[in-house]
């Protein structure tokens, strides 16, 4: 009967019905038209075993046959539907779930929506056909919830395939191309889908001489790319070379000002669109860490994204353009210049100036996806511009995917930061478009979306640590709600990737991961300072001092008196004055920076007392050391999982905790040892110290 009400609705607007059987693979969005009606009569079976992150893939939603006394009914319309009672105004991804007379329903305005809808049925399982009647409204608070691949076709001799990768060669490239066979790419394409997830960049955004050319000679391949995510409701981007008139123009010049620079850009974006109708745009990285940039012909960023938006402007796509500009050649005796201002310095004078298809995308902090920063205050200071914002799923400064370090609790510490509007505009309306004051009328605020740096590979797991799927997984559910609980989101993957197992292994798995951050950051760089990591291994494993006297401009200043670095106003670099009130004030001022972004912003003698009661140096003693403690009780807790989870899983998780110790214990003596040395104040509990 619902599905009469469906058809009778539907021809009311004018649309024509489509009732898809089972085994047909679900639309995509381009094909349902306005008006138009796609029904899909699926079961209770679609929702087994389709876990969104399982070592092994599930088969997609139609390729199980369907359970004849459990109908479940999803529809996509252009908006004005009222069958399930007054539901109008859908925006594309939204969907609502309807349980009424024993038939579960799934309603949305776009194929999208329908999407969404449907892997929200499979998430929750028996419930969603449960007795009770349910009335859901669910849609996305940011717009665009991308992935980024840091994958290069050919293998960087320092890099490896995939640059700060830690889960094997790259999903997409393989032998010097594309791969021929895309069947791993289209498992993640679904698991994508399934967590929302609708955006991805498929090469990194150091665009090495092979990868520019994916632009242009590699375009039929990225076409290949984009058909396998399309039907997951994600679209395809790519990094490209500011340099790329010179480099496979053959012009003399990339300047932006230059007409054939711009006819050069306005061709090949005609090119792409030629191939790729849906292709979602660029994604810049420019005048940093050696990347070419506007600044080499004397212009500005804005210069520079407007130049390739203009290319894309008249087929839809988009400029995400990185706010990651730093010195990176800096002299570490230059105490003046500080690489946490830089990137306010250069973009927050732009303000205005980007055309309306560019996304100004910033990383979470002001430095580097260090395990404490603060959010960055570009992120507050440039109200007319498109922003997204940048986080690491990828673990470079969290454990390298040998650690065990959920990261869920960080992204929505960040997300939920209220920042703007006198602390009212949280980081997640910023980029979303939407008003901190709830009073206040929307307008049309710039919205832009939530990015992040993916950290799959090839491996068998996926993300070479088994658990880091997790983190994959809950930035995907964040991004579609940057309000979700993060430790809740845990546990929903836990039960996707582990249905019916026995109950200690959720146990087991919370104990592990819920507070995995906070522990992987009290053995590693305290109190905000960040680095301190090791420059010959590729930032894994502690190195005090590794960066201390570098170009790089991440310094500790650790002396015999005391740690940190001055970036207040009335002292330091003047970086708090980059802040509204009223963090401008609380960061200033000892009195109110919280303990654990004590050293970003201070430079405090070692017996400095913390707002928990205990001295700076004791602090460093205490943590490195109850951390370790903690890392060390995982492993039994681990092993007597044997046997409930697959072998090999355990397997290699157990490896990996073994590194964890190993490499915890390192960073715990080498940081207590050296801070006793410097500063030549025992540790008051008397544990060893080296
Ligand atoms: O954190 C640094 C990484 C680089 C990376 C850069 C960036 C892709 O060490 O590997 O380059 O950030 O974000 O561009």
């Amino acid at each position: 009967t619902v599905v009469d009400e469906v058809r009778r609705a539907t021809a009311a607007h004018g649309g024509s019905l489509t009732v898809l059987t089972p085994g047909e693979a679900l639309p995509d969005a381009a094909s349902v038209r306005s008006h138009d009606l796609v029904l899909l009569v699926a079961s209770r079976a679609h929702t087994r075993g389709s876990g969104a992150a399982r070592q092994v893939p599930p088969p997609a939603l139609a390729e199980q046959p369907p359970h004849p006394n459990d109908p479940l009914v999803a529809a996509a319309t252009d908006g004005a539907l009222v069958a399930t009672g007054g539901v109008a105004d859908f925006s594309p991804d939204m969907f609502v779930r309807v349980r009424a007379a024993g038939t579960t329903v799934v309603v949305a305005g776009a194929a999208t929506g329908l999407l969404y809808g449907l892997h929200d049925v499979v998430r929750l399982g028996e419930t969603a056909f449960g007795d009770c009647d349910i009335d859901v409204t669910d849609l996305p608070v940011a717009p665009v919830r991308m992935l980024d691949h840091w994958d290069n076709i050919d293998v960087h001799p320092v890099m490896g395939q995939v640059e700060r990768g830690y889960a094997g060669g790259s999903i997409f490239y393989a032998d010097g191309r594309v791969r021929e066979d895309l069947s791993r790419v289209a498992a993640y394409a679904r698991l994508l889908g399934s967590i929302g997830v609708n955006a991805v960049a498929i090469n990194n955004v150091n665009v090495h001489r092979t990868e520019a050319r994916l632009l242009t000679d590699g375009l039929d391949d990225v076409a290949r790319v984009a058909d396998v995510f399309r039907p997951h409701g994600v679209r395809t981007y790519l990094s490209v070379s500011f340099a790329s008139p010179v480099v496979l123009g053959g012009l003399p010049t990339s300047d932006p000002a230059d007409p054939d620079v711009q006819a050069w850009w306005a061709a090949a974006a005609d090119r792409v669109y030629a191939t790729i109708p849906d292709f979602g745009g660029f994604v810049v990285k420019a005048d940093s860490e050696g990347q070419p940039g506007p600044f080499a012909y004397g212009r500005d960023h804005a210069d520079g994204a407007n130049l390739l938006a203009r290319a894309l402007r008249p087929h839809g796509g988009t400029v995400f353009w990185r706010a990651f500009v730093y010195n990176h050649e800096q002299d570490w005796r230059d105490r003046r210049t500080d690489r946490a201002r830089a990137a306010y310095d250069h973009f927050a004078p732009l303000d205005g100036r980007f055309d309306e298809n560019v996304v100004l995308q910033v990383k979470y902090g002001p430095i580097d996806f260090q395990t404490r920063e603060p959010v960055s205050p570009v992120l507050a200071a440039m109200p007319r511009t498109r922003l997204a914002v940048e986080l690491q799923v990828t673990q470079e400064y969290t454990g390298q995917q040998n650690h065990v370090c959920y990261l869920g609790p960080l992204w929505s510490q960040v997300l939920g930061f209220p920042l703007a509007e006198d602390a009212t505009r949280d980081v997640a309306r910023i980029v979303s478009g939407l008003p901190g004051h709830r009073d206040t009328p929307s307008g049309d605020l710039p919205a832009g979306g939530i990015t992040a740096v993916s950290n799959v590979g090839d491996d068998e797991f996926w993300t070479g640590h088994p658990l880091a799927q997790a983190n994959l997984y809950a930035y995907g559910r964040l991004a579609w709600n940057p309000e979700a609980d993060s430790v809740a989101l845990l546990d929903e993957w836990i039960g996707l990737t582990f249905p019916g197992a026995d109950p200690r292994v959720r146990e087991t798995l919370h104990t592990l991961m819920d507070d995995s951050w906070l522990t992987y950051e009290a053995y590693t760089a305290p109190l905000g300072v960040g680095f301190m990591v090791d420059p010959g291994r590729q930032h894994y494993g502690p190195n005090v001092d590794g960066y201390e006297y570098s170009k790089w401009g991440t310094y500790h200043f650790a002396d015999r008196d005391g740690i940190g670095v001055d970036r207040t106003v009335a002292t330091g670099t003047r970086y708090t004055g980059q802040y509204p009130s009223p963090w401008r004030e609380t960061y200033e001022d000892l009195a109110t920076c919280p303990d654990e972004l004590l050293l970003f912003f201070h430079h405090v003698p070692y017996s400095h007392v913390l707002h928990s009661g205990t001295t700076v140096i004791q602090h460093i003693y205490d943590s490195r050391a109850d951390a370790v403690d903690v890392v060390t009780s995982w492993v039994d807790a681990w092993a007597a999982l044997d046997g409930l989870v697959p072998d090999r899983l355990h397997a290699r998780v157990a490896e990996r905790l073994t590194e964890q110790v190993r490499s915890a214990t390192e960073w715990r003596d080498q940081l207590r040892s050296y801070f006793f040395r410097k500063s030549g104040v025992p540790d008051a509990t008397g544990r060893p110290i080296y």
